[in-house]
């Protein structure tokens, strides 16, 4: 008995010493820096090339690109790398700082300040590996990818790769106010502890660190709905913490300003931006932070739009609003990010027109530190939309996309909307101008997404939530880059190199997005939202206060037809496009389906190109939808047993309530059209499982991120 005792606690003993990292809980914290152990047969490709960590800076940038590398090395290859120049060494730096990269004489010039090079070498009789960059930053930058190829069982053997970003500023904008409440997030609260500031937490520095691995380079910390007291000292001083703990991480740290400021703050009778007091004050406030913080990057303005602040107040137009601040900024290289989020809110007006109305005549009007901040679709992160006008409209202006990186519109923290295809699709839209071969892509300067991060032990509410954040950083880096490729990456990274759990998630991501399209708002239909909280259906929805805040505003149905007319005959919106552009949005044989309804209203017997009736084409996609959810739970289901259970059971979860958000959107819809069209349903299609009076009373008024 006690020998069979003592060998059962060898055994377990044994057990747990062979099994740590599968022992590892997986909750979700680590994102897609895991570093969990390679497997035996891939370690030993990279063993020999992981030998040491060789760094002749101790900048805190560089310091923190060698501590990433050697956190990565010991979490995969579970050995401490030395700190000399050996066989299998991996060198990094820049030429300034490190004598060895300076000698080795490497083609850094084209890479800017942020790019870097891999490359194999024989140095000094020593076969390693450099990671070098002309700023830090970039070396910084080209250690996550040496990791990441580890990460993803890649060869880095005979390593000759130089990246480069596509676009300088590669912001996140995070929507937090300053009582910790995220307006539009679904993760929890802020990961700004404001009152523990300017005390820094180690989650600030992970935060930090899952930002550069993925290129993201500027922050901007509070809600565009801005509170003015974050422009006061003991806010400022808190600021100048987080700008002190991103800055080694290559992050900038922005804040939103409310325009008001100098009433609310400053005590003076007028924002006026003409006001040589209103400017005064501003130039004053900007030379305060930057005693405080040196790369203060900027002020986001969100002026004369839903009920904040703004120059229209006095009669002065967006242009002066944002030159005024510019002005202030300037002397310290700062920059101003002014938000072309405004609309149009009378019943007879079309919403969507707005904002190139007002902007377009004042292109040439902004000072060269402005950028104006459009959102990638007219109207305001929907499932799907066109991409803005503005975007090519504007060639005598920076402009920067907004993306929502939070899912406010497509299902909150309910189940899988992998968003990459989406931007993708817009930053590959063809604008046809400035030049004919223009597209979103070529006429921006920045990329800007609504954070998802909070508080939460996951970050982002759900773990694919993660792969919008990776994606965010990921396509801003490399504007072209595949979609697929980007979710295959972050597969890898999160759920491990398992071949089929590869290939099944990575499809199942690339699906989900366009599955919620269609089950909650096919054909170019668009912000069917429920009403406050922009959760679940609520088409029926036709007397709010503001007239284009109604779902029934945005669908025009009746017993006739269905869609916003922006033709000729309707608000003429697309006639904002370029000709070639407008010419096949406006014609009904030539817009494609997805944009049907957001151009054209049309009666329920349209034909669709399918041949189908609109009626039944719609049904139809509805129930598409509900059943790529199910395709997608299938998938998930066959992962079990190659994901580790907690995870696996997590997201089977969150697929269970996609389901039944589809289910309901689907029969919601269904049930308020039939209402309207009296039509039958195409044969075979159940009926909705309840009558419209249940889909109606269901309300959502507790949800997280309402304001
Ligand atoms: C809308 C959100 C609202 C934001 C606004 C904005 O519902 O909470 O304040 O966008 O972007 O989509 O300013």
């Amino acid at each position: 008995m006690l020998r069979l005792l003592i060998l059962t606690n060898i055994l377990w003993s044994l057990l747990f010493v062979a099994a740590p990292a599968s022992a590892q809980v997986e909750d979700g914290y680590d994102l897609w820096l895991r570093y969990r152990p390679i497997a035996a047969q891939a370690t030993p490709q990279y063993a020999g090339r992981a030998t040491s960590v060789v760094a002749e800076s101790t900048s805190p940038t560089i310091a923190a690109a060698a501590s990433e590398l050697r956190r990565g090395i010991g979490g995969m290859l579970q050995v401490t790398p030395a700190a000399d120049l050996r066989d299998g060494a991996i060198l990094i730096g820049t030429p300034a700082s490190s004598a060895l990269i300076r000698q080795m004489r490497l083609p850094l010039r084209r890479l800017g300040n942020e790019g870097y090079l891999l490359r194999s070498a024989t140095l000094r009789g020593s076969r390693i590996t450099v990671v070098a960059a002309n700023g830090e930053t970039g070396v910084l930058y080209g250690s996550f990818a040496l990791l990441r190829r580890m990460q993803m069982q890649q060869s880095i053997d005979s390593l000759d790769i130089s990246e480069t970003p596509a676009l300088k500023l590669r912001m996140l904008n995070h929507w937090d106010n300053l009582d910790g409440f995220i307006e539009r997030g679904y993760s929890g609260k802020s990961i700004w502890n404001w009152q523990q500031l300017p005390t820094v937490d180690a989650r600030v520095i992970d935060y930090a660190r899952a930002n550069a691995s993925v290129g993201i380079n500027a922050t901007v910390l509070n809600n565009v709905n801005a509170n003015a007291q974050i422009l006061t000292e003991p806010y400022l001083l808190k600021v100048k913490a987080l700008a002190g703990a991103f800055r080694p991480y290559g992050i900038k740290v922005y804040l939103s300003a409310r325009f008001s400021s100098p009433i609310d703050l400053g005590h003076l009778k007028t924002a006026d931006p003409l006001d040589p007091e209103v400017r005064a004050w501003w130039k004053a406030k900007a030379d305060e932070i930057y005693r405080l913080i040196p790369d203060f990057g900027g002020f986001l303005v969100k002026a004369n739009s839903e009920g904040q602040p703004g120059p229209q107040g006095y009669g002065r137009n967006h242009a002066d609003g944002a030159n005024m601040m510019a002005d202030a900024v300037k002397p310290h290289g700062g920059l101003i990010f002014w938000r072309a989020f405004v609309y149009a809110m009378g019943p007879d007006q079309d919403r969507i027109r707005a904002a190139y109305d007002e902007f377009k005549p004042l292109d040439g009007k902004f000072r060269d530190n402005v950028i104006v901040q459009v959102k990638n679709g007219p109207l305001d992160f929907q499932p799907r939309e066109p991409f803005s006008p503005l975007f090519g409209a504007m060639p005598k202006t920076k402009l920067a996309l907004e993306t929502q990186v939070t899912r406010e519109y497509l299902g909150q923290s309910t189940g899988i909307a992998y968003l990459g295809p989406m931007w993708s699709e817009v930053l590959r839209s063809r604008t046809a101008r400035p030049r004919p071969t223009s597209d979103v892509a070529s006429t921006i300067v920045a990329i800007a997404g609504v954070s998802n991060v909070g508080n939460d032990r996951n970050w982002t509410g759900t773990l694919f939530d993660q792969a919008n954040w990776y994606a965010h950083g990921r396509l801003a880096w490399n504007l072209h880059a595949d979609p697929a490729a980007v979710a295959n990456e972050w597969t890898r990274l999160t759920w491990g190199n398992a071949p089929q759990a590869i290939t099944l998630i990575t499809s199942l991501m690339m699906g989900s997005r366009e599955a919620t399209v269609d089950y909650m708002t096919p054909f170019g239909l668009t912000h069917l939202m429920g009403t406050s909280h922009h959760h679940g259906p609520a088409p029926w929805v036709a007397d709010l206060g503001t007239p284009s805040w109604n779902p029934a505003y945005f669908h025009k149905a009746d017993a006739t037809g269905i869609g916003f007319d922006r033709t000729t005959a309707g608000s003429n919106a697309a006639d904002q496009y370029a000709p070639e552009i407008a010419r096949t949005f406006a014609d009904l044989d030539k817009v494609p389906d997805e944009y049907l309804l957001w151009f054209h209203h049309v009666p329920w017997s349209h034909r669709m190109r399918s041949g189908d009736t609109l009626w039944n084409a719609l049904v139809a996609r509805y129930d598409l939808g509900v059943a790529k959810v199910g395709a997608m739970q299938a998938q998930w289901s066959a992962l079990s047993g190659t994901i580790d259970p907690v995870r696996h059971a997590q997201v089977a979860a969150d697929l269970r309530a996609q389901q039944q958000e589809a289910q309901w959107w689907r029969d919601a819809s269904i049930a308020y059209w039939q209402s309207l069209n009296h039509l039958p349903l195409p044969e075979g299609h159940p009926l909705p499982a309840r009558p419209l009076s249940y889909y109606k009373t269901i309300k959502f008024e507790g949800l997280p991120g309402n304001p």
